[in-house]
């Protein structure tokens, strides 16, 4: 169990309206909102996926743990955003590959990377490789985040870094990948520029990407 028992409690339970208070009320005391979103909101997700994986807990009580971990999430985001946010770094698009539809980790991210001040077009889940060509020509984003939470996706974001390099896009744009099963092994063997275990060093890497 975390020090945030009660919320961990709450998000398990998929109760959204409890957990919306217990967010509150802990926003009131001025705990720390990165300290709250990762061991109030990251760290009972990660509970979660094991009761899943042991049985424990099924579909539909997932979705609503997540659903209530979301919930806690919009309160803490506009503590998180804001700050730093009128630097302006750099443009990043970011999706979760195609048969993919987590997208909690992904939403962190994009958080995380606006907090330090990067423009994101979040173009959602289940994206697929031609998809994000297309996404790249309109938007002529610095870089093109993906994420997978799926070892069966994976794959795809091999397959995006190869279309980038068959429609001439490669050299234009960095690219960097992450998501619960992506190693920074994988990364390197798919030829991604970049990887990240988590939100907080995604918005470092992605600085460090474009020389920031
Ligand atoms: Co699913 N699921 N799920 N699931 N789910 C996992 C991923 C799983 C590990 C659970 C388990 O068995 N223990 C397992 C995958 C096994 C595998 O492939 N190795 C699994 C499975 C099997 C499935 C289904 C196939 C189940 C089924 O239907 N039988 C199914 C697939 C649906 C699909 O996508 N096609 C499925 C469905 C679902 C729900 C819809 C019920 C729900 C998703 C709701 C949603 O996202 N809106 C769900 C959930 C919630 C989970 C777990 C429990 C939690 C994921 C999560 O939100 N974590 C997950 C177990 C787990 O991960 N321990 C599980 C919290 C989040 C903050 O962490 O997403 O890891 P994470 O993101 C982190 C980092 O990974 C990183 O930063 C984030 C923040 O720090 N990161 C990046 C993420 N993207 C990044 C990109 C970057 C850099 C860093 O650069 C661009």
């Amino acid at each position: 169990m975390s020090d945030y028992r009660d919320l961990e409690e709450s998000i398990l339970n998929g109760e959204d309206e409890k957990v919306q208070a217990l967010v509150k009320e802990y926003i009131d005391q001025r705990i720390d909102p990165m300290q709250l979103m990762t061991e109030g909101l990251i760290t009972p997700m990660s509970i979660v996926g094991s009761k899943m994986k042991s049985g424990d807990m099924f579909i539909p009580e997932v979705l609503a743990s997540a659903q209530a971990m979301r919930r806690g999430l919009e309160l803490i985001k506009p503590l998180i955003v804001g700050e730093e946010s009128s630097i302006y770094i750099g443009k990043v698009v970011l999706g979760t590959v195609e048969g993919d539809l987590h997208n909690i980790g992904k939403n962190i991210v994009s958080l995380m990377l606006e907090s330090v001040g990067f423009n994101v077009i979040d173009v959602g889940e289940d994206i697929n490789a031609n998809k994000f060509i297309e996404i790249v020509k309109q938007e002529n984003p610095d870089i093109l985040g993906l994420s997978a939470l799926l070892t069966t996706t994976m794959p795809c974001m091999k397959e995006v870094i190869e279309k980038l390099k068959d429609s001439g896009l490669r050299e234009k744009i960095k690219v960097m990948v992450g998501g619960a099963p992506v190693t920074q092994e994988f990364a390197n063997s798919i030829g991604a520029d970049g990887y990240a275990s988590e939100a907080g060093s995604a918005a470092e890497k992605a600085k460090q990407l474009l020389g920031k």
